[in-house]
């Protein structure tokens, strides 16, 4: 049996592939299983810097696998907390990017969504189909869209099942740049590159300052992102960070 992820690192960069093309990537339990145990050690790792998550040229990832779920009882979806282990990818502390190009539908939109920004190639088309199936969203697309692009624009997404291309997707915030399809990659690593270059503590501090403005009141997010940036000074990487700026020299931070 195929490898259900391909996992390589160039230098401080992680790159995951989805590797099931011929079924458009839907996401199956292996995967689930696989991208959560592969990536659990990679996270803890301070070599890592970032995580980029990509699909194949045609599909990012189609949602979550429709032959696997179709017969389950309800008992067995309760029970088994069905697909509940993506939370652990979606709480990884390492930035993560999501490469997409083609489709990323269902589960796949919100599997893009758990990364802490998504670029596009231009053929990328994004939808929650699952009204189409009887279902509603399961994996955060409810919770997730709705916090990216507002609530108008995610009842047409949920209740229609329709797809938005790159271009619509950019324009509503729910990616952060459009790219050709033929240099998403070269962009997508020289952002990742870029960010794991940075001090890894300043990295992980800067997500979580982010993250927590979608959780909280704008005061208290303020507090909790006052507190973060003091915080920094107690680290090494802080003062390397300013002594290079002052001595006009690249900072060589260190993660601690
Ligand atoms: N699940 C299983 N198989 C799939 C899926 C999928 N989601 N998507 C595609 N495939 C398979 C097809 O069945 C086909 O298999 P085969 O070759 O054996 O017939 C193969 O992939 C190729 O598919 P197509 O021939 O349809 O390829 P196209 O390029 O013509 O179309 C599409 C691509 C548009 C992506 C089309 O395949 C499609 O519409 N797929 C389904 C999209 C969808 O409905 N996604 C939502 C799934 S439900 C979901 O994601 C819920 C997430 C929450 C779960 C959490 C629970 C708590």
């Amino acid at each position: 049996m195929e490898n259900p992820i391909i996992v390589e690192r160039k230098e401080r960069v992680v790159i995951v592939t989805l590797n099931r093309p011929a079924a458009r990537n839907a996401l199956n339990s292996d995967i689930m299983n696989a991208v959560t145990s592969e990536l659990a050690p990679l996270d803890r790792d301070p070599d890592v810097g970032c995580f980029v998550l990509r699909g194949s040229d045609k599909a990012f990832a189609a949602g979550a696998d429709i032959k696997e779920m179709a017969e389950k009882s309800f008992s067995e979806m309760y029970s088994e907390d069905f697909f509940a282990a993506w939370d652990r990818f979606a709480a990884f502390r390492t930035p993560k990017i999501a490469a997409v190009s083609g489709y990323a539908l269902g589960g796949g939109c919100e599997l893009a969504m758990m990364c802490d920004m998504i670029f596009a190639a231009d053929n990328a088309m994004f939808g929650q189909p699952e009204i189409k199936l009887g279902v509603i969203p399961g994996m955060g697309g409810s919770q997730r869209l709705t916090r990216l692009v507002g609530k108008s624009k995610a009842m047409d997404m949920v209740l229609t099942g329709r797809m938005m291309d790159a271009v619509e997707a950019e324009r509503c915030g729910l990616v952060a740049r459009v790219i050709p399809a033929d240099q998403l990659m070269d962009e997508v690593l020289k952002a990742a590159q870029t960010i794991a270059g940075y001090s890894k503590i300043a990295t992980t501090a800067a997500r979580e300052a982010v993250d927590r403005a979608l959780e909280t009141s704008l005061r208290e997010g303020l507090l909790f992102e006052r507190r973060l940036f003091h915080s920094l000074f107690a680290t090494a990487d802080q003062k390397e960070g300013m002594k290079a700026f002052v001595e006009k020299r690249v900072a060589d931070f260190k993660g601690k």
